[in-house]
């Protein structure tokens, strides 16, 4: 068996019986899909992620991609040009396009459940799958020509990238200096050198499509400081026939260097030199218009989804090796019967802390699975709304409040609890026997990539909630009061209800604690430094809120799956257990995790400055 255990059955819970995915299939625009056709494509591709897509995830990490600078090429391992070539001729790439590009017109609930699987599975080979997915941004946002371009794209299954940083601008990417100097001819040529690109080198396709930001220079154009500065150039790897695509000369984008990185090993991370070896780097301003934050913003939003989506996967995967582990090491006696030395020795499952561990992994990992679903449920009513031809601006809000969770809270998480997965093998976990030891080196990326943690609170709290009036936020907490006021299931989860309801309490507070802060800021700049020493408290406070809310609906749901009034056994239906296994998450999670965001709140309302008044050497 392969390294990689999934949990179809929590997916399919999660799209049929918690966010009722059927509701919106067989109506515009998912017209084409029903619910035999979702389960076939999850069944399938499950088929596919627990089996050959598996296989190259230790070998491409122990055997990682070898570059040559004299060609500034890369070999792949074998093994992972297998993995590709399985995901590339089952055409699994087509679930993230739009049926006018090929797509299966399939709602984005359902890709991103078929997406954990991939991304469980073998990250990198995902991650290299990019191409039809930005093809899709450049036909959304190119001119004629270039929609033509992103056909070719898809149709000649060439790789793409996402060139942003720079030595000198990471988090700061509006600090990058790279440049597009204009051409008579409408082209650009790009001078400077960007850094961390994954997958700008490989030999899995023909041509690499690399979307860049530089800042244009030329008669007519207003240079800009800041990101507000930067458009979007599509420069090919190759020069190709405009119609046939056909690749033909060499152009002067090269690849430079490759890291030699923790983790996430068979993924190339590439410094990408563009210019600077005899041949002009060509590129082309895309949209013939001067937006490239804006259009850049199109795939970062996509991409951030991605990367909580691929973090809570290997946490599903980690926690699941643990359990499987749990069940059949036998260490040590019941507790109860610690003193007597001729107790028979039991599994570490019946040992309370080994409990713990696992029910906090799963919680995390099951509460995580959820606040993605649920955020896709929000692209999901857009697509809907979008065919009807409605206002989704709303819809659109609560997608963009929720993306920093999926990926902030998402990936310190995982990169958490699958610590705890590896504890919970004791010193087998340390070993490389156990694929927990590569999970954690190559979930711990998520939390920096696409934008560190401290990036996403301060895109939560400032752009989504602060400039929107807090109106997404209110609609959100609206349901979760909503849900608090509802009370059905006849006092049942009565406790851990209550306990919700403190945890709301407690992030409105922390809220308004920081609102004030900000406020006072008009007043006393340094007040702000306040606010910003605790949005990363506050992310992840809101994240542990809707991971115990949703644990919360989940078991309810499982509760009237078990009979209702009825005592909840394993034994009232076929998934019993699974079932059973919601009720306990929840309970765990309301009574262990929610209390702590009263410290955490206190912890706000009591924040000072001399954090920020300290000296450097103090430190
Ligand atoms: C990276 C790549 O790290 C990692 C690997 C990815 C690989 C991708 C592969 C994908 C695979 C796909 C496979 C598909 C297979 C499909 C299979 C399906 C089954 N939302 O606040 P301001 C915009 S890449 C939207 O003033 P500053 C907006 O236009 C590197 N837009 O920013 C705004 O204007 P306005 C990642 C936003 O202070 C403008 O920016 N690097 C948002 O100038 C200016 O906004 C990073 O992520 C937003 N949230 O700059 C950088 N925010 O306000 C992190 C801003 O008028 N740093 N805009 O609307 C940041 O994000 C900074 O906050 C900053 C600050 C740079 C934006
Ligand atoms: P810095 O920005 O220097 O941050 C250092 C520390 O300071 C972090 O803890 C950060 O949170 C903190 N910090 C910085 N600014 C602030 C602030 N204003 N407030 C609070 N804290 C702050 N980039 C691409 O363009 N394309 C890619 O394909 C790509 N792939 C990558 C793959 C890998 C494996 C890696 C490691 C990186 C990749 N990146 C890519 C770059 C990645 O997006 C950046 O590393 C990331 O945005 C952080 O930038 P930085 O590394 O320069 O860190």
């Amino acid at each position: 068996m392969g390294h990689f255990r999934s949990n179809l059955r929590d997916l399919e819970f999660n799209l049929f019986e918690v966010f009722r995915v059927q509701d919106r299939l067989e109506s515009a625009p998912f017209d084409g899909v029903d619910a035999d056709t979702v389960r076939g494509v999850l069944k399938e591709l499950n088929a596919v992620a627990t089996g050959p897509l598996a296989e190259s995830f230790a070998d491409a990490d122990r055997n990682p991609p070898v570059f040559d600078l004299a060609t500034h090429s890369v070999a792949l391992p074998q093994s992972l040009k297998d993995a590709y070539k399985v995901l590339w001729d089952g055409e699994w790439w087509r679930l993230g396009l739009p049926t006018e590009l090929g797509g299966y017109g399939i709602p984005p609930t359902v890709q991103w459940a078929a997406s954990e699987l991939i991304l469980g599975s073998n990250p990198a080979a995902f991650l290299y799958m990019a191409g039809p997915s930005f093809a899709a941004v450049v036909h959304r946002n190119g001119t004629d020509e270039q929609k033509r371009w992103a056909e070719l794209m898809i149709d000649r299954g060439w790789g793409a990238t996402m060139v942003l940083t720079e030595p000198d601008a990471g988090s700061d990417v509006g600090a990058g200096r790279a440049k597009a100097i204009q051409q008579a001819d409408g082209s650009w040529h790009i001078e400077g050198v960007k850094r961390f690109i994954t997958s700008a080198e490989h030999d899995l396709t023909e041509n690499i499509m690399h979307l860049v930001l530089a800042r244009p220079e030329g008669p007519g154009v207003t240079p800009r400081p800041g990101t507000k500065g930067l458009s979007l150039f599509l420069v090919p790897k190759f020069h190709f026939d405009p119609e046939t695509g056909e690749p033909g000369e060499r152009n002067g984008a090269f690849v430079t260097g490759v890291e030699h990185k923790m983790g996430l090993k068979a993924s190339t991370t590439c410094e990408l030199t563009f210019g600077q070896h005899g041949v002009p780097a060509t590129g082309w301003l895309l949209g013939e218009v001067h937006d490239g934050i804006a259009q850049m913003f199109e795939v970062i939003e996509y991409a951030r989804m991605m990367v909580g989506t691929k973090a809570i996967g290997t946490l599903s995967a980690g926690y699941l090796s643990a359990l499987e582990y749990a069940k059949e090491r036998v260490q040590g006696a019941d507790l109860p019967r610690m003193l007597d030395k001729t107790a028979p020795r039991v599994t570490i499952t019946h040992h309370p802390d080994v409990r713990r561990l696992l029910m906090l992994q799963k919680a995390y990992a099951e509460g995580l699975r959820a606040v993605y679903t649920y955020t896709a449920t929000y692209q999901d009513r857009i697509r809907i709304g979008q065919a009807a031809g409605e206002d989704v601006s709303l819809e659109e809000r609560v997608n963009d409040l929720l993306l920093p969770i999926v990926k902030g809270v998402g990936s310190e998480r995982a990169s958490e609890q699958l610590l705890l997965s590896l504890q919970t093998l004791g010193g087998s976990g340390y070993l490389q026997d156990y694929p927990i030891e590569q999970y954690i080196r190559d979930a711990k990326i998520d939390s920096l990539y696409e934008g560190t943690t401290a990036i996403q609170s301060l895109d939560f709290l400032f752009r989504k909630i602060v400039r929107d009036n807090g109106q997404a936020l209110a609609h959100v907490t609206g349901e979760i009061q909503a849900f608090l006021d509802g009370e059905p299931g006849n006092g049942r989860l009565k406790e851990e209800r209550a306990l919700l309801g403190v945890a709301l309490a407690d992030v409105q507070g922390m809220l308004g604690s920081l609102t004030g802060y900000l406020m006072a800021s008009a007043e006393d700049p340094s007040s702000i430094y306040k606010v910003g020493q605790h949005t990363v408290r506050l992310l992840m406070a809101v994240g542990d809120l809707l991971i115990g809310w949703l644990l919360l609906r989940q078991a309810e749901v499982a509760l009237a799956a078990l009979g209702g009034d009825g005592p909840v056994t394993a034994a009232t239906t076929r998934d019993g257990a699974f079932y059973e296994g919601k009720v306990a998450a929840a309970r765990f999670f309301a009574r262990t995790v929610l209390p702590q965001l009263t410290a955490q709140r206190a912890v706000v309302e009591t924040a000072d400055n001399s954090l920020m008044e300290l000296s450097e050497a103090a430190f």
